[in-house]
């Protein structure tokens, strides 16, 4: 049996059978529990983490505050110099990297590779913006006077994130808070704790040969509890938390708390319309990737399909048909679409959200099911299902992270389908599918989608970094990545500077002495 490459990979990784999960870069050391990293690929134990206990925490803690006073320092294009280092080394790793991810996580080795090129284009990013922390000047109103503002760099930024893209979403915020002038702590999710370690090795190399100090890339790891070490302490002024919208709405309230600054990406309900206009060759490639892409664990993936009653049925067919042709399997077999769901956990959800869409009055066209036999000895790889249902069903207004699509039906004018799609708590990617312009317009108006992110002719997942990613509502608020993202991750500062010989009040204020 081929191990597809799994043991050199970890090799070239620098991960071990057994690892410390608390890290202040090349110094690596951990007390608390041993959590165990499963394959949902074959169900075998791939290596293990020891998590990080309070005192393990303080350490990291006070390495990092130390180093971040001379991290700030430096200056930002020299920063990003570094940051440049750590995309040539994330080039020179791609493969064995993008395996574990698919390996540790299950989506498919196309969509590892896919998520370190993400890693590897936010570098670039992050590299040409250590040129361009811009601020304003602006005109004063007294004589003789310059004001302008400036970006300076923030402090530890807390990173917590989650499985499904276990390395892309720490490097959004690694890349820009590092250049930024910040010094980071990560927590992986326990469910992906190996990944951590190869991304905090493929760092820490960096820094060590900068002749950097210990500091700048911290990694903490643990469940919630190591968290919330972050969220309650005032010395992070910045966590940045993707996950549930349950978690996100504990960490909100935690920071707040404190009055830190919190950057959310949550929960999304992400949903194509498909108006009479579409091009429906497109819609089927757009919904079926939006859909089973991951197996449905991305935070855009494409979870309701709203369709009109005009076109319902051959849109219907045609992704139908299109589901016939799915594989699913090991994810590092090119051959497959669809690997496995992350846990027995998530099989569970999976199989619920089947029963209640059925309970609720909802028609099943695409039967799910969890597959067993030869190559599904995990137990973890289900059968990507499509149920007819309605808007308001309680099961359609969740997110279920695994690969059930509901189809929805509208009549009449666009604005009807713009209300479904915006009548769901949650508010992260959103599609049209139409060639009409008119359609397509409304869509992006202020009247139109409420996401963050909203597309005309391609689907709800798979964004491009140099955009600002993230969304409304349940969602959460936080937008990272591209555009001007950046600036969460720094402080700014307003200086009005006078180079006369008198001293005049703002707003005319008389005050003679
Ligand atoms: C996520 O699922 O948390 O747009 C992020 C996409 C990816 C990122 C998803 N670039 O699908």
């Amino acid at each position: 049996a081929t191990d597809f490459g799994i043991t050199e990979a970890l090799k070239a990784l620098g991960v071990n059978d057994i690892n410390n999960g608390t890290s202040t870069g090349s110094n690596s050391f951990s007390n608390g529990d041993i959590i165990e990293s499963y394959s949902p690929v074959d169900g075998q134990l791939i290596g293990k983490v020891k998590s990080t206990t309070k005192a393990d925490y303080e350490k990291v803690m006070e390495t990092a505050t130390a180093a971040f006073k001379t991290w700030r320092t430096m200056p930002a294009p020299q920063r990003g110099e570094i940051v440049r280092q750590f995309g040539e080394k994330l080039r020179e790793l791609k493969e064995p990297l993008g395996k574990l991810v698919s390996y540790e996580m299950g989506k498919s080795y196309q969509e590892g590779l896919g998520e370190v090129q993400e890693m590897i284009d936010i570098c670039d990013f992050a590299v040409g913006l250590s040129r361009q922390l811009h601020g304003l000047t602006m005109h004063s109103e007294r004589p003789g006077h310059r004001m302008y503002e400036q970006y300076h760099p923030l402090g530890v930024v807390g990173i917590i994130s989650a499985f499904n893209f276990p390395v892309a979403v720490w490097s959004w915020n690694t890349a820009l808070a590092w250049i930024c002038g910040d010094v980071c702590v990560w927590k992986p999710s326990e469910k992906t704790p190996l990944t951590g370690i190869a991304c905090q090795n493929i760092a820490a190399q960096v820094f060590k040969a900068n002749g950097l100090p210990e500091g700048i890339s911290c990694l903490i790891n643990g469940d919630y509890q190591v968290g919330e070490f972050m969220t309650k302490d005032k010395r992070v002024p910045l966590v940045s938390a993707t996950g549930s919208t349950r978690m996100g709405k504990i960490v909100a309230q935690e920071v707040a708390a404190r009055l830190g600054k919190s950057l959310l990406e949550l929960g999304g309900n992400n949903a194509i319309i498909v108006t009479p206009d579409a091009d429906i060759k497109m819609t089927v490639i757009g919904a079926v990737f939006g859909a089973v892409g991951t197996a449905g664990q991305r935070c855009t993936s494409t979870r309701r399909l709203i369709i009109h009653d005009s076109i319902y049925d051959k849109v219907k067919n045609a992704v139908v048909d299109a589901y016939k042709q799915l594989r699913i399997g090991n994810p590092l077999d090119e051959n497959n679409h669809v690997g496995p769901l992350i846990d027995k956990d998530a099989v569970k959800m999976y199989q619920q959200a089947l029963e209640r869409v059925v309970e609720e009055g909802g028609n099943v066209v695409v039967e799910g099911g969890v597959l067993e036999g030869e190559g599904y000895e995990s137990g973890c790889y289900v059968k990507p299902a499509i149920a007819e249902a309605e808007n308001h069903f309680n099961i359609v207004q969740h997110e279920t992270f695994a690969p059930v699509l509901y189809l929805l039906k509208y009549s009449g004018d666009v604005e009807n389908a713009i209300d479904m799609q915006n009548g769901v708590a949650q508010g992260l990617s959103s599609a049209i599918m139409t060639n009409n312009l008119r359609e397509a317009e409304r869509f992006l108006s202020q009247a139109g989608s409420d996401c963050g992110i909203a597309n005309v002719n391609i689907g709800t997942s798979g964004a491009e970094i140099g955009g600002a990613f993230g969304g409304e509502k349940e969602t959460g608020g936080g937008r990272e990545s591209g555009s001007d993202a950046w600036k969460i991750y720094m402080r700014r500062q307003t200086n009005t500077i006078n180079y006369t010989t008198e001293l005049p009040l703002a707003q005319g204020i008389k005050f003679d002495l």
